[in-house]
């Protein structure tokens, strides 16, 4: 069963690495979210490709669910000895992917033959693949003003007041090779629990993505990042209430409308009228619980496959 996973963030992940629990890893794309890309200190950094390539290689730092385990901060604190900018932690063995990535870049290598390259080292069978190749920002519009989007994240934790997201550069990028491929060759499309508005807007926002959703044959089944009524980390239940969006799965069954088919929602909580609804308990905090939201979603996707 050929499964493509939109994802982004570190909840993304989470489902990318249960999917790989039940299925082949030859089976499995995941379309990754590069909006959060950025440059700093004159390097590439783009957070939610490396946030996936560590979780499925092991070597993530599985509490804060970013950056590595095995990790050491001489670099940093040189940096902060010598009045760098600390705010944006980079240890060194994360430092080594920056620096290889922005040379590469520079020598006119894309993100996505990058990301492949950086998969198979990391021992990795599943194909990952960014949303494009060209840089989108995403970016806030807050009450402080316009934020790129690790400033409003990292710097700022979150704090301003949002009133609108924006992606620039979005309409003139490109999904990347693969990408409008994996969608439309799918047995079942599965858009990962991350932030809507963060992390799968982007994606949604490189032209040609949308449709390819709401044309494929393949069922597309998304899980929803809410349980029992709250956003389980990161600003999603924040952010919906300052853009007015009932913080219910309602929500997010309409926020994906135009192409989604079916909606895995937590064991007992609002299920969405007009949609096929699957239930589980959808919080992940092991291996176990990544495994069977990524049954439940594959399931519900067989179920609308058959129809
Ligand atoms: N998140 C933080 O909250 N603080 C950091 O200092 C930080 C550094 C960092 C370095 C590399 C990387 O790949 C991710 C990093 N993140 C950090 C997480 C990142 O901001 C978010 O994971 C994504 O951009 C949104 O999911």
């Amino acid at each position: 069963m050929k499964v493509t996973v939109l994802t982004g963030g570190v909840g993304g992940a989470k489902l990318v690495l249960g999917l790989l629990r039940v299925l082949p890893a030859a089976d499995v794309t995941a379309i990754v979210n590069t909006g959060d890309d950025f440059r700093h200190l004159g390097l590439h950094v783009s957070p939610d490709i490396d946030t996936l390539l560590y979780t499925l290689s092991g070597k993530a730092n599985r509490e804060q669910g970013w950056g590595r385990a095995d990790e050491s901060w001489s670099f940093l604190e040189t940096l902060r000895d010598l009045g760098g900018p600390d705010w944006f932690q980079l240890g060194d063995r994360d430092l080594a992917l920056h620096v290889l990535r922005t040379t590469r870049l520079a020598n006119g290598d894309g993100l996505d033959a990058i990301t492949a390259d950086l998969a198979v080292r990391f021992g990795i069978g599943a194909t990952i693949l960014p949303m494009a190749n060209a840089l989108v920002a995403t970016r806030l519009e807050t009450d402080e003003g316009l934020l790129d989007f690790q400033h409003y994240f990292v710097a700022r934790r979150c704090v301003p007041q949002v009133s609108r997201i924006r992606f620039d550069g979005a309409d003139t990028a490109l999904p990347a090779p693969g990408v409008l491929a994996a969608i439309a060759s799918a047995d079942a499309v599965v858009i990962a629990p991350s932030n809507p508005f963060l992390s799968i807007d982007p994606l949604l926002a490189v032209p040609g993505i949308r449709s390819a959703l709401a044309l494929t044959k393949a069922p597309v089944v998304a899980v929803s990042p809410i349980i029992a009524g709250r956003a389980v980390k990161g600003p999603t239940a924040k952010l919906m209430e300052e853009l007015g969006i009932r913080l219910a799965n309602a929500s997010i069954a309409a926020h994906y409308a135009d192409f989604i088919d079916g909606l895995v929602i937590n064991q007992g909580d609002d299920a969405p009228d007009g949609i096929a609804i699957a239930q589980t308990a959808t919080l992940m905090r092991d291996d176990d619980d990544k495994a069977r939201v990524a049954q439940a979603a594959l399931d519900l996707a067989t179920s609308l496959s058959c129809q």
